[in-house]
């Protein structure tokens, strides 16, 4: 009675509407169930995240930082020192620092992290609260939203340096991410940069590692989804009749993750009034991560309204980041 408010994990979360909608389309569809990967970072699906960055087998994000460490002067001087840093996705800040610091370097800088999340911004917040001479604007929206409120924020004169890291756009199909950076360029103006961060094409073997590690971690991250419909919509799913799968699609150089039903079964989901039939074998598709070839990331700017100014590739992983001046 009393303490139970109190005690109840915040993972039991409340009804959300979008999420409840993504659920019914995505669990209905014909041929292959699918659900946006998204939905995959509540409070559980962030935590195991941030538990995949430090896997050995996992190696984004490693690179990533140790990138920016080693680039973080060049990138910001050939961005032309910018007042403004926004930043698609809030992480924990720990690769952002490093960009931060140097950028902050002479002069205060304006740091707006977007996320629909406001825990992650929280977070964001507390963790990059030291960085000297930084002004933390949280912004909790969806990316565009975000970058349109952002931008409202400059002043005449100042320029935008928009971040957008750990190969997030690899989420997108080719199409997708064209059409999105298509979207980003025509929110900036002339000045303003982009900094890209993408994983590259590297052996099946590495990518199937990184993406089925032998510990289980991103089994886990990708059967939370069920448990997430569990607790947020009443939902049915035995964890144990499920299992995760990572497969490389070579001809789309993209990671597809999917949960295999390792029986003929009925999983009902009461907040939805719902029951889906899942055939021994049928998947849910609940992520696509792209890999791109070094050369490919230019012209993929070019096409949507960015001129690549330099690139700067992990060779030893497999990562690259790739700075962009807004042309057209
Ligand atoms: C955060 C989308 C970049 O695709 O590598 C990690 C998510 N999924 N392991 C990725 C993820 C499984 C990650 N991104």
């Amino acid at each position: 009675m009393f303490a139970s408010a109190a005690t109840a994990p915040s993972s039991a979360a409340g009804f959300n509407a979008e999420f409840a909608k993504a659920v019914a389309d995505g669990l209905t569809l014909k041929r292959q169930k699918t659900l946006p990967p998204s939905w995959l970072y509540d409070e559980v699906g962030s935590a195991l995240f941030e538990v995949i960055t430090v896997l050995p087998e996992y190696g984004v994000t490693r690179a990533e930082a140790a990138l920016l460490d080693r680039a973080a002067g060049e990138i910001i001087r050939a961005s032309g020192r910018p007042a403004h840093i926004v930043e698609l996705g809030s992480g924990t800040g720990t690769k952002t620092r490093h960009i931060l610091k140097a950028a902050a370097h002479h002069h205060t800088v304006q740091y707006a992290p977007i996320d629909i999340s406001a825990a992650a911004l929280a977070n964001c917040v507390h963790a990059l609260g030291d960085v000297m001479n930084l002004s933390i604007e949280p912004i909790a929206a969806t990316y565009l939203e975000g970058i349109d409120t952002a931008v409202a924020a400059r002043k005449p004169g100042e320029s935008i340096l928009l971040l957008f890291l750990g190969s997030t756009i690899g989420n997108f199909t080719r199409t997708e991410a064209a059409s999105f950076l298509r979207q980003l360029s025509k929110r900036m103006q002339p000045g303003d940069y982009l900094l890209l961060g993408a994983d590259l094409v590297k052996s099946r073997a590495r990518l199937i590692s990184a993406y089925d590690d032998p510990i289980g971690v991103t089994a886990a991250f990708n059967l939370n989804l069920l448990a997430r419909i569990n607790r947020e919509l009443e939902g049915h799913f035995d964890m144990s009749l499920f299992t995760h799968e990572a497969r490389y699609n070579e001809r789309y150089s993209r990671i597809e993750m999917h949960l295999r039903s390792r029986v003929d079964q009925q999983v009902s989901i009461e907040a939805l009034d719902l029951t889906v039939p899942f055939r021994k074998d049928e998947t849910i598709w609940t992520e696509s991560s792209h890999k791109f070839r070094a050369e490919e990331l230019p012209c993929v700017g070019r096409r949507s309204g960015w001129a690549c100014v330099r690139q700067w590739v992990d060779g030893e992983w497999g990562f690259a980041e790739t700075l962009f001046r807004k042309s057209k």
